[in-house]
């Protein structure tokens, strides 16, 4: 006779469970082990930063959001290179592209059969172009992974407003996007919903979209607010939590565009009871606005400013999704560029000739708490400390703080959760021995340490 224990294990690893559309269902057996990733989840994280594009016909009038009135024939980028995008994503370190295929405006920068507002009507390369392929041509080339971000809210087609005929419009583009590109990371949906031009609302059909996404790219990952795979961090200013799970009670963001202070806090920080896994992606611009504007040529964020944003994302167990957008040439701005590379150049600085990796030891203290210890062969100079819990086996972290030397030496750092990976700058200090102190939720599982000049 199995076990009760071995019985839901059996039936854990067996398609049963597959049957269920909600992960939430599985709230009757959270007991048996924390939520982990999906491979797809894990690598998602693992990239720590990827690149956000956003380009169209906002790019040549200076807006950030267009009404779709926009004539295709301003969308004319002489110059554009996607190849010197994914050049400068790579130098600085990212792992990804997510490219705006339609913003809210309507503009299909592909050559979509749902609407002549694309870029098959515009004079660039004489209406034969397709910047969606270009880009995943030049992901490709490069080793970087594509995503694509398609806006459900559009001000141009005529069926918007108009839910069951406009979701079928959503779905076809949809459906071009996930077949005739190839393998995509991340498929990106804002919850932006605006009124439609007969004045009636669009109710969108989230399941259908989902679903569909699921079939097309089973290994895409799928963000927006409500998730499911990944979720807004609940700000465009580049700052996760403090306190950041992985985990979230999904009935606290229930629908995509839901808002409140309650869902702002649920994004930031998640829950260290919840029951999906849904790690946070913060979404920043390099410049003041998502498009390009060349007022804002002298606003551009220097290496250090995105050194800290890096900090505060990936360094709060987030992943940071930032946003270079193409200039009207079709081309990154030099001043861009150069911050990208200037970033990588400081964090390869910091992370590559100073790392102070000791002999660890680690012991559970408790049913919900360890520790792990750190020896340098001699006295280290530490000013950044870099946390990671092995994810693959769920986040469990509620609290750790960080001593030099012993039992009840200094606190050089305390903190809430670490997750994928918690770095913080410190007062310069020197130790012969870092000691890490964890509470957790669970079973407490080791953690790695390390620590950077
Ligand atoms: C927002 C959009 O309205 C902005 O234009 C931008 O695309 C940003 C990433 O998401 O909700």
């Amino acid at each position: 006779m199995p076990s009760r224990r071995d019985f839901l294990a059996q039936l854990a690893a067996s398609s049963v469970l597959t049957a269920f559309a909600d992960p939430s269902a599985l709230g009757a057996l959270a007991w048996q082990s924390r939520p982990r990733p999906t491979a797809s989840q894990l690598a998602w994280q693992r990239d720590e930063l990827a690149l956000f594009l956003h380009f169209g016909v906002n790019t040549f009038t200076d807006r950030e959001w267009g009404d779709g009135t926009e004539s295709p024939s301003i969308f004319n980028p002489t110059r554009l290179d996607a190849r010197q995008w994914a050049r400068s994503a790579k130098a600085a370190g990212a792992k990804a592209m997510i490219l705006t295929a339609k913003h809210h405006d309507g503009f299909c920068l592909w050559p979509t059969a749902t609407t002549k507002h694309s870029v098959a009507s515009s004079p660039w390369k004489a209406g034969k172009g397709d910047v969606v392929r270009e880009f995943v041509d030049a992901c490709r080339a490069e080793g970087l992974k594509a995503g694509l971000y398609c806006s459900p809210w559009d001000r141009n087609h005529p069926t918007y407003g108009d839910s069951p005929r406009y979701n079928d419009v959503f779905m076809q583009q949809l459906t071009e996007l996930l077949t005739q590109y190839g393998e995509l990371n991340e498929v990106w949906f804002d919850g932006a919903n605006g009124e439609g031009p007969n004045g009636k609302k669009q109710v969108y059909d989230w399941p259908r979209t989902w679903a569909l996404v699921r079939k097309l790219q089973p290994k895409a990952v799928l963000f927006s607010d409500a998730g499911p795979d990944v979720r807004w961090i609940g700000n465009e200013r580049g700052v996760a939590g403090e306190t950041n799970w992985s985990t979230i009670r999904p009935e606290s963001v229930p629908f995509i565009g839901a808002s409140g202070n309650d869902v702002i806090k649920a994004l930031q920080e998640g829950h260290a009871d919840g029951s999906v896994w849904r790690p946070g992606e913060t979404d920043v611009s390099i410049r003041p606005g998502w498009f390009y504007h060349p007022a804002e040529d002298a606003k551009v964020k220097t290496a250090d400013q995105l050194v800290d944003l890096y900090f505060t994302s990936v360094g709060r167990n987030s992943k940071l999704l930032l946003n270079v957008p193409p200039t009207r040439d079709g081309l990154l701005h030099d001043t861009d560029v150069a911050n990208l590379a200037g970033m990588r150049a400081k964090l390869d600085t910091l992370f590559r000739l100073e790392a102070r990796r000791g002999k660890s030891s680690w012991k559970a203290t408790g049913k919900t708490s360890g520790v792990q210890v750190v020896l340098f062969p001699s006295p280290r100079r530490i000013s950044v400390i870099d946390l990671r819990e092995n994810i693959e086996q769920g986040q469990r972290v509620a609290s750790w703080t960080l001593r030099a030397d012993a039992e009840n030496g200094p606190v050089l750092a305390r903190g809430t959760t670490i997750g994928y990976r918690q770095l913080r700058r410190i007062a310069p200090t020197d130790a012969r021995l870092l000691r890490l102190e964890v509470e957790t939720v669970d079973e407490p599982k080791a953690v790695s340490v390390e620590a950077y000049r």
